[in-house]
């Protein structure tokens, strides 16, 4: 029993949360952390959502925090809960989303003894979290949420791992306010403004490679205005297709995992690189040989806000440690901006090179094993609501949405830098319960619904209208097309026996049916998109048209 719930450790760090914005965490009781879930019945603004494995929370958390730009939280039991979770912590990194995974640890006294359950984790999570503190003082508590705060939301946005002992959640302390500092944005000084402003007014063949930190009101019209004054096309970087309108003529795809070499051959021939608000890490840079290593053949600007990952690969002649969505507004409103008129030429060179492959390929074809998935989603293509949160999971299933559903903001893509499978369906459950009011679609395979697929549930409890659409074909699909070029007619651990989809969905309290053919698929996403309540949709996917991609696809969409 707590005589003062006012006053203890856990209520010092749940105050810190709620100070600052923490509305919401996603969680998986457990024994080790009774105080701190004590404590959150006295915190009626922190909405706590109960999920069904840690990975699913954690990916919730993922998601939350790419759409609020604050921490998403996620509290797990220690050891068992703690290595469940650890996907978050490593696609909170890859995303760079902020995060905040808080750990029950053992009692303080037993620490590093190898007691039952226990684990170092900073030894564990020491070369993917940002910042790893276990609180052994519970009068530090309070500071080191704030500082978890901070740490996850500053530079390059990451996980934090809080670990706090069972034995010092509910210990008497003074409650002392910890508030955030308001934000001040950091832009160049004028003179490197005015040089950057005359590369772009001498450039032929300029581009601009937008990446995830302009991901904001300000930071997407910012962008939208830089390109159009000087006429620059945009490519955006590695699944961050809602920076830019997808049917702008400006828009010159996104750097993934399948640009034909023509294209990167045609984006390598640019004078000027404006990299803005990107890490240009390994899949925008197509394995960091887009630009060249080390010094780039054209002028490259980088612009992020984190000194560590300016300049960390490519050596740029003007490396910048600054806000994005300030600086391309700045430059965008510099007086006297030229336009050559050679751009003209570049801008369609690009962007004949971009409609080949955003072209729909030979849509209601029928392939013999099953519906091929890219129908599907030209279907929801031309169905997808204006405000449509698209989540996706991990597959084959999701390629043709990275190269052929355009986007624009506020449609949204929510998709796993890291690759991780099981992302799809708690990103789902986290983008509904943040944003009421827009539509969200999950589209998820086989193989990655079985991961996190319990997750589901939430929709029901919450009633949450999300469709989910499921692509099923009996395949680790992805894989299997990896190990059909690399060794053929090997198939070893790829095939998959499946239950009754439809009837799980049944059973959660879910409205669900299957297409079994092309000619059922427009029916049943209008009846999925009409639902005022959660969806679902069993594709009988077929697996064949999976390698039959157009010739401009390197790799499967993972
Ligand atoms: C957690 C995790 N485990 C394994 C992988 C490797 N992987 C990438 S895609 C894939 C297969 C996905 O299968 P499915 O969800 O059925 O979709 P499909 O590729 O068949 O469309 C696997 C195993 C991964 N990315 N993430």
């Amino acid at each position: 029993m707590n005589p003062n719930p006012s006053a203890t450790s856990a209520h010092a760090m749940l105050s810190v949360f709620a100070a600052n914005g923490i509305d919401r965490v996603f969680l998986v009781p457990g024994e080790s952390y009774l105080g701190i879930l004590d404590a959150l019945s006295d915190f009626p603004q922190i909405d706590v959502l109960t999920c069904r494995h840690e990975s699913g929370a954690g990916f919730m958390a993922c998601a939350d925090g790419r759409l609020t730009h604050r921490p998403g939280v996620v509290m797990v039991s220690r050891g068992p809960g703690a290595t469940n979770a650890a996907i978050a912590v490593h696609t909170a990194q890859q995303d760079a989303v902020p995060l905040i995974l808080v750990i029950g640890q053992i009692p303080k006294a037993d620490l590093r003894r190898q007691a039952f359950q226990e684990i170092d984790y900073q030894q564990m999570f020491g070369s993917i979290a940002k910042w790893v503190v276990e609180v052994t003082d519970p009068d530090k508590l309070a500071e080191a949420a704030f500082k978890a705060l901070r740490i996850a939301t500053t530079g390059t946005p990451g996980p934090v791992v809080l670990v706090v002992p069972e034995d010092i959640q509910q210990q008497p302390v003074a409650q002392r306010d910890w508030q955030l500092p308001a934000r001040v944005a950091s832009l160049p000084d004028q003179d490197t403004l005015a040089k950057i402003h005359a590369l772009l007014c001498r450039a032929e063949r300029p581009l601009i490679i937008a990446g995830g930190a302009l991901d904001s009101g300000p930071g997407r019209a910012a962008l939208l205005a830089l390109a159009e004054r000087f006429q620059v096309p945009v490519a955006v970087s590695f699944r961050q297709h809602d920076l830019f309108p997808n049917r702008h003529d400006l828009f010159v795809g996104d750097l993934g995992l399948a640009n034909p070499k023509d294209q990167i051959a045609a984006f390598d021939s640019s004078d000027l690189i404006l990299a803005i608000g990107t890490r240009l890490g390994d899949i925008t840079t197509q394995g960091y040989t887009f630009p060249s290593l080390p010094k780039p053949s054209q002028t490259l600007v980088h612009v992020y806000p984190d000194d560590r990952a300016v300049g960390l690969h490519f050596a740029p002649d003007f490396g910048i440690v600054a806000d994005p969505a300030p600086f391309a507004a700045a430059l965008a409103a510099i007086d006297g901006a030229v336009v050559l008129p050679q751009r003209r030429a570049w801008l369609s060179r690009l962007r004949s090179i971009h409609d080949r492959i955003a072209a729909w390929p030979a849509t209601r074809a029928v392939a013999t094993d099953g519906v091929p998935f890219v129908n599907v989603v030209a279907s929801l293509s031309a169905s997808l609501p204006a405000d449509a949160i698209v989540c996706l999971d991990a597959g084959t299933f999701a390629a043709p949405v990275y190269r052929h559903l355009p986007l624009t903001y506020p449609q949204r893509l929510m998709a796993p830098l890291s690759g991780a499978m099981g992302y799809g369906t708690p990103a789902a459950i986290a983008s509904q319960l943040r944003r009421t009011d827009q539509r969200v679609v999950c589209l998820v395979g086989d193989g990655g619904f079985m991961m996190t697929g319990n997750e589901m549930i939430a929709a029901v409890d919450r009633q949450l209208p999300i469709l989910f659409i499921l692509s099923n074909n009996q395949c680790y699909g992805s894989i299997r097309v990896h190990q059909e070029r690399q060794y053929p007619g090997r198939h070893v651990g790829t095939s998959l026996t499946n239950p009754d989809f439809v009837g799980i969905a049944r059973s959660f309290g879910i409205q669900a049916e299957r297409v079994g053919a092309v000619d059922e698929i427009d029916a049943a996403l209008a009846r999925g998109l009409a639902a005022r309540q959660p969806y679902f949709i069993e594709v009988m996917s077929s697996l064949s048209a999976s390698f039959s991609a157009p010739a401009a696809v390197d790799r499967p969409g993972d």
